[in-house]
């Protein structure tokens, strides 16, 4: 394997999109030494970090996220900021993640000298997928990027944990409000803090006025996710880039009422220790695993819970029983 080579700090603070290349990639390579040298940089970093704002996006295939956050990105840097996308997508590890794939649909954006793009980093496990996103949020903050998109394409627990390491989250869904409803899972929408529909343009745009109507309705029926915050239904057309004023508008009512509430640094925080002890769990886990004192014991005791010939409380007592006199 290639040596990875750690790039200079200070051309990473100076936002030198080469060198935040380099940090993620160190970043992400499981070499032993280079883990170290990027948690090194990582620490050096961190000083720096923490001053963006962090918006999570997701939507079936095919909404529109790409060419959203095309004109969402292209819109925000119209208002004088730097935008960084990336993206957590463990299923498709080979392509790359949706960002690459799509990336003629984010052409203008991805050519931008005030933008930065980078598609899911391809560790395959989700979680360690989330880890290194986590990582490179903070080496994109350090390099000075205002907003970082995070997208996410709708695969099992991936809206939840990139909604985990965001300030707000942004759902987009289609016009079709009837079969939509059906189809958006109850826990995705209560993650929401602002829904968008999208594609409202042409004759598929009295669908979304009556779509937007459908989820003002619904919405009320959710728990809301933040207490200062009660969710917003709006209405786009990324196509034609239209409702990104109104978008961030929201965006921005948004951070103001959960900074005056206190609850944005609350969530932060909470965030960093949600992080933490999912980083002991996963080595802990690993660890236990792996461990030659159960490594023989594991498939039996498993074997015999799924044949119901044991209880799981049983296996699991002898499990840990094993792992402390180990
Ligand atoms: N009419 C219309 N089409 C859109 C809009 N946004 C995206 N599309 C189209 O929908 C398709 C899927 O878009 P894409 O951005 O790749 O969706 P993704 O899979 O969610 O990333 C493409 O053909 C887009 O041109 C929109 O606002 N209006
Ligand atoms: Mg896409």
């Amino acid at each position: 394997m290639e040596q990875n080579t750690v790039p200079d700090l200070e051309e990473i603070l100076q936002g030198n999109r080469r060198a935040v290349a380099k940090a993620i990639t160190l970043l992400e390579s499981t070499r032993p030494d280079s883990l170290q040298q990027g948690q090194a940089l990582l620490e050096s970093l961190l000083p720096h970090a923490g001053k963006s704002l962090r918006i999570g996006i997701t939507g079936v295939p095919g909404v529109g996220k790409s060419t959203f956050i095309e004109a969402f990105g292209l819109y925000l840097i119209e208002q004088g900021k730097r935008v960084a996308v990336l993206a957590v997508d463990p299923s498709s590890p080979i392509t790359g993640g949706s960002i690459m794939g799509d990336k003629t649909r984010m052409s203008e954006l991805a050519l931008h000298p005030q933008a930065f793009i980078r598609p899911s980093p391809s560790s395959g496990m989700l979680g360690g997928v989330a880890r290194k996103t986590r990582e490179t949020v903070l080496i994109c903050e350090a390099a000075g990027y205002d907003i970082i998109i995070v997208e996410t394409v709708g695969v099992g627990q991936s809206e939840t944990l990139v909604a985990s390491m965001v300030d707000l989250f942004l759902l987009l869904m289609l016009p079709n409000a009837g079969d939509e409803l059906q189809g958006i899972k109850k826990g995705v929408l209560e993650l929401a803090d602002l829904v968008v529909i999208n594609k409202s343009d042409g004759i598929q745009e009295s669908l979304a006025i009556t779509a937007q109507a459908e989820y003002r309705k619904a919405l009320h029926l959710l728990s809301p996710a933040k207490t200062s915050w009660t969710p917003q239904i709006l209405r786009s057309s990324a196509l034609e880039k239209r409702g990104m004023d109104t978008i961030w508008e929201s965006v921005n009512d948004y951070q103001n009422a959960l900074q005056k509430s206190g609850e944005w640094l609350e969530q932060r925080q909470a965030q960093t220790g949600k992080w933490l002890w999912s980083l002991v769990e996963e080595a802990l886990l690993n660890d236990f695993q792996k461990h030659p004192a159960l490594h023989d014991l594991i498939p039996v005791l498993e074997t015999a819970v799924s044949s119901g010939k044991i209880l799981p409380t049983t296996a699991a007592a002898q499990l840990l029983e094993s792992w402390q006199s180990r």
